[in-house]
């Protein structure tokens, strides 16, 4: 049976909440991506527009997906030699950052661009999930994070053609 979408959306949300990441944390690295392209943007349109992206059926997927695993991770509940992988967030693991492909796919090209630099120079938010401070494990997470950031920043610029730019 397909699932209510509400049911999806609430608990997405949910979970980013439950693991310590609120609309206004990804509104922030909205505004690092698009605020030299777009004059007087506010921190208000950011987390309005990543309300808009966190209604996708494909984001709330991969919020869930990805969240599932990285608490189970953390409880030591995977398969090795997945449990370690996942666990140490080990680098060339891969799987994440193509979970969080299915969310940038839905906003076209600028969404990859802007994914791939705010996955570089990981400001904000994405600094503190990728400390691996603790037993928390965020290997998911950031990428899912950092996605929503950058399919955000796309809506944005596809809204405002005249003054945005793709970030280089
Ligand atoms: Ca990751």
């Amino acid at each position: 049976m397909v699932k209510k979408q509400v049911e999806l959306h609430d608990k997405a949300i949910t979970l980013l909440h439950e693991r310590g990441v609120t609309e206004e944390d990804i509104a922030e690295l909205v505004l690092f991506l698009q605020k030299k392209y777009i004059v007087n943007l506010t921190i208000e349109e950011c987390v309005e527009n990543v309300k808009a992206v966190l209604k996708k059926r494909e984001v709330q997927n991969a919020v869930l997906t990805g969240i599932q695993l990285d608490i189970m991770a953390e409880k030591g509940a995977l398969i090795e030699p997945l449990q370690d992988i996942v666990k140490e967030d080990e680098g060339l693991y891969g799987i994440d950052e193509i979970l969080a492909l299915s969310i940038v796919n839905v906003y076209g090209s600028i969404g990859f661009t802007n994914y791939g630099y705010i996955d570089k120079v990981k400001p904000g938010i994405l600094a503190k999930l990728n400390s691996h401070e603790g037993e928390e494990v965020h290997t998911f997470l950031d990428d899912i994070v950092g996605a929503i950031a950058a399919s955000a920043a796309s809506r944005l610029a596809h809204d405002n053609p005249s003054k945005a730019e793709i970030t280089k």
